[in-house]
């Protein structure tokens, strides 16, 4: 039976256990990223371990979330991120540099390898055909400490492209397709593979685009083979020694598939407030725009700011538009600079930031009230630009600039022009100014700490039985973005749990810090999908400070479950999904035999001690996972095997 290119990868870099759907395993670890927003954690658990050095090839520290400087804060938290990379032998990439997908993608993605990253977008190097997994930070400051990753053998799904895209028709609307199908669970226990004659007629930067998206479809990653086009991309990035061809075997049998005809694809919009709420962009034709915003580690690649920069030159943004731009990397806006595209952008009216994530994260930008905000991002949940009464549309930078000079959503047909083709550059710009090598002697290294920087919650020992009141009731598709909301004021907090404990499930209530401290902790009760979206552990990390000691829910968003266990809380689902309607918020709620229950040895019952009832629920996990919980989570289990 012939393999998957998941597969081979992850048997070439198989530590431990055997690849049979399921089972348990844990893979070598090639590479690591981290950001900064939750980088400062990651490198405060990897402190806490107790290590000299890592034991990854390539670990790099970006910095390109928190890069608003309103207070000490964010500029404290790098100096740490810096001073932390120095000490490990980790590379540092100085705030300006760039995005970290983005970046990595240039610079230090190789096809085959395995990469971890405390993103969830991390999945974006799986377009120059790595295993690229976001993941908690927790597991991040593991696997360079161990130069492993614990995981179970994925399934693995086939998505199919023949023909190619016609003019106007991008990347980005092969993604949304993908997320009309699949919903944004549909890739739950996936990784997502493309195959076929499509796939040659995409650019890396295409497939980075798709890869990164498919993290709204809560894929563990996604991953294009590595071919041509790969080589072409490492060439231009002066890295041909990085390549080797690598794809599935013809007879590769997988668990799922679908297919796409690429040359059927029109543009299409995913509308609020959702990434999965796909239609095509003709169903909102003539709607008049705010706001208009490029980039993000999804679309801002050479060729897509490229292809604005052809849109808008010699053009006017609309008056009632703004336009901003945030370029992926100092490369791209250093090309563009050099050929004139830069002073094209200028001229038409548009805002330049700094090559960051800003917008995308609510660093800034927040549109108007009500306001109608056209995005090239990967995510659209409610208040995450800022706004909490704003609309954000996600389209492809294409869309986005026409809609910028006609200041509504215009089709390309209407708009008559061709559609721009982009001729690359042969070597594209590769400096090194923003990057800081680890030195070789680091003897003698120790970390700064700025007062913004407080101690991490750790949990204990986990009790034989746990009570407590139901402090929250959610619907399905809670975002961590609901759990632990992020915009420019909560991001210089993310080293500063006590403080950013007031804004825990601030989307949904105002004040669940105090209704957690008056009930001395509880459990909170979530529908499905539960926990979607970043990967930031915060949104356990958080909850854990103000005393929730287990989540029920129909089901869980992998990332989050995981940041769930890592931290110490117990992630549970409903047996019989019908029985979460049985709860009401204030229940007061008790397991008993805990331990006997994770172990498979008593039935795992919740008692309803206020309506008198017990309901029956699951713990799905490892056998390690099980392990972690008892002893309160990832940190203390790590400790305690690198000391053994
Ligand atoms: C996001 O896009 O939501 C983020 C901000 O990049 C997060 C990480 C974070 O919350 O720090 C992610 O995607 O993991
Ligand atoms: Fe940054 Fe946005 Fe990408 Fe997250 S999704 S890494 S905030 S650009």
């Amino acid at each position: 039976m012939g393999k998957t290119l998941a597969y081979k990868i992850l048997e070439k870099n198989l530590q431990v256990g055997t690849l049979t759907q399921g089972e348990e395993l844990s893979i070598r670890v090639n590479q690591t990223l981290t950001q900064d927003s939750t980088g400062t954690m990651v490198y405060l658990q990897l402190e806490a371990m107790g290590i000299d050095s890592i034991k990854t090839d390539r670990s790099v520290a970006y910095i390109d979330h928190n890069t608003l400087q309103a207070g000490f804060e964010n500029a404290d938290d790098h100096l740490f991120i810096q001073t932390a990379a120095a000490k490990y032998g980790i590379v540092f990439s100085k705030p300006g540099n760039g995005i970290c997908h983005q970046l990595h993608l240039e610079r230090f993605g190789k096809p085959g390898e395995v990469l971890i990253g405390s993103d969830s977008h991390t999945p974006t190097g799986g377009g120059i055909g790595m295993i690229a997994i976001g993941s908690g930070g927790l597991d991040v400051a593991v696997a360079m400490a161990k130069g492993s990753y614990p995981m179970k053998a994925p399934k693995v799904y086939e998505i199919h492209l023949i023909g190619s895209l016609p003019p106007w028709s991008s990347a980005k609307d092969v993604i949304l397709e993908v997320l009309r199908n699949l919903s944004v669970k549909g890739g739950v226990g996936y990784i997502i593979e493309y195959t076929g004659e499509g796939v040659k007629s995409l650019s890396v930067t295409d497939r980075a685009t798709i890869t990164n998206m498919g993290a709204e479809l809560g894929a563990t990653t996604s991953i294009f083979p590595s071919d041509e086009q790969t080589l072409d991309f490492l060439t231009r990035q002066g890295r041909a020694g990085d390549y080797q061809p690598l794809a599935a075997d013809e007879d590769a049998v997988y668990d799922a598939r679908l297919e796409i005809d690429l040359s059927t694809l029109v543009p299409m919009v995913a509308k609020p407030h959702s990434p999965d709420a796909v239609a095509t962009l003709s169903e909102i034709a003539g709607m008049k725009v705010d706001q208009v915003a490029i980039g993000s580690c999804t679309n801002s690649s050479y060729t897509d700011l490229m292809k604005v920069a052809t849109i808008l030159k010699g053009k006017s943004v609309h008056p009632n538009v703004s336009l901003v731009i945030s370029p992926g990397s100092s490369n791209i806006l250093k090309m563009m600079s050099d050929n004139g595209a830069l002073g094209d952008l200028i001229a038409a009216g548009a805002r330049i930031l700094e090559a960051a994530c800003g917008p995308c994260i609510g660093m800034g930008q927040a549109p108007k009230s009500g306001a109608i905000s056209l995005r090239t991002f990967n995510r659209n949940f409610q208040g995450r630009c800022g706004t909490m009464d704003a609309d954000v549309y996600l389209v492809s930078p294409e869309m986005a600039a026409i809609a910028a000079i006609t200041g509504e959503v215009t089709l390309p047909a209407e708009y008559g022009m061709e559609a721009p083709a982009i001729v690359l550059p042969e070597t594209f710009a590769n400096f090194e100014n923003y990057l800081i090598y680890p030195p070789e002697d680091r003897s003698g290294l120790s970390v700064v700490m700025g007062p913004n920087i407080k101690p991490f919650p750790l949990s204990g020992d986990l009790p034989e039985s746990l009570s407590g009141s139901l402090l929250l009731k959610t619907g399905d598709n809670i975002t961590t973005d609901d759990i632990m909301p992020s915009n420019a004021k909560l991001l210089p907090f993310r080293s500063n749990i006590p403080e950013l404990s007031k804004y825990c499930f601030g989307t949904i209530i105002p004040d669940f810090k105090m209704r957690a401290e008056a009930a001395g902790g509880g459990f909170v009760i979530g529908g499905d999908n539960y926990g979607q979206g970043s990967s930031r552990e915060h949104a356990a990390l958080v909850p854990l400070y103000l005393g929730v000691k287990a989540v029920i829910v129909k089901s869980f968003a992998r990332i989050h479950k995981k940041n769930l266990i890592n931290s110490g809380i117990l992630p549970l689902v409903f047996v019989n999904p019908a029985d979460y309607d049985r709860f009401n918020e204030t229940d007061e709620l008790k397991f008993n035999a805990v331990h006997d229950a994770l172990d498979g040895k008593a039935s795992f019952d919740l008692v309803n001690e206020t309506q008198g009832f017990v309901c029956k629920v699951a713990f799905e996990g490892s056998t390690r996972d099980v392990e972690v919980l008892k002893i309160g989570g990832t940190l203390n289990f790590t400790k305690k095997e690198i000391l053994s």
